[in-house]
């Protein structure tokens, strides 16, 4: 689908329409459609850029990703046809595996990621099914190489069981939510408020650089993201 260069909307255009096609392409389910628009009326809340709280959540997640034992980053439906050649290189960046990790899993669905991801050059995909975490839906399917034995997680785009399970079983949990009051943002270790298309880039950019451990606090970066949300409602940041 072709988005005339002048439209005042193209680079949203074009991501909406990746979505899909992923749904056409049998990768994204039907629901990642809802997803994506709550996640796009969370964008325009934050100016669709990265704003300081996030840009500090990204150093605090790559620093805690690098001195991870096993860390693993996680994939949906969403998240792979968002930022496929970004998301395999931060892999390769952290040195950690991708695990497709799915709330509508079916076979197909699993086969379509795993083919794609493959297709972009992803060497090191996890996709088994041999271990549970405490949730009842399908996410509760997980990898004994992969989640079962990982000590920090990326979960993107996420529901918040599996975030409140993971943190049960013993796991720090980052999350890239767009939505700083859902349940995954208020539960993770560490919640990066950005879209994943401009997050995922600057985590492989501070990875290079070998981020620095950073001091962080959920819940007061959190605030502060609700804080300049409302001054941007305020009308104070406008130009
Ligand atoms: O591929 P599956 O089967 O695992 O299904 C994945 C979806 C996304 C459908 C599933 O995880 C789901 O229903 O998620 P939720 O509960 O709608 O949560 C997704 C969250 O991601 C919401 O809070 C959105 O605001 C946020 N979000 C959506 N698009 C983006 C985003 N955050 C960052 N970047 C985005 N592009």
């Amino acid at each position: 689908m072709d988005v005339p260069a002048s439209h005042p909307r193209k680079e949203s255009l074009e991501t909406r329409h990746k979505i899909v096609e992923g749904i056409e392409q049998g990768i994204t389910s039907t629901c990642g459609l809802i997803a994506h628009g709550r996640g796009e009326a969370f964008d325009y809340l934050i100016g669709e850029q990265t704003i300081p709280p996030a840009d500090k959540a990204i150093h605090a997640a790559v620093s805690k990703l690098l001195q991870a034992k096993h860390p693993v980053l996680s994939v949906n439906g969403n998240v792979a046809v968002l930022v496929p050649e970004e998301y395999i290189a931060l892999g390769k960046a952290l040195n950690a595996p991708l695990e497709i990790n799915l709330f509508y899993r079916t076979p197909e669905r699993m086969k379509s990621i795993e083919k794609l991801l493959h297709s972009k050059g992803c060497e090191c995909l996890l996709t088994g099914e041999d271990a549970r975490i405490g949730v009842e839906s399908e996410r509760r399917k997980i990898d004994s190489q992969g989640q079962a034995k990982a000590d920090v997680i990326l979960v993107p785009l996420e529901d918040g069981d599996r975030t409140e399970a993971l943190k049960r079983a013993g796991k720090y949990v980052i999350t890239i939510d767009l939505n700083p009051l859902s349940r995954t943002a208020r539960q993770a270790d560490i919640t990066i408020v950005d879209n994943i298309t401009r997050a995922v880039p600057l985590m492989i950019k501070y990875a290079e650089q070998s981020a620095k451990q950073q001091t962080f606090n959920n819940k007061e970066n959190l605030e502060e993201t609700l804080e300049y949300i409302k001054r941007r409602l305020n009308g104070r940041i406008f130009d």
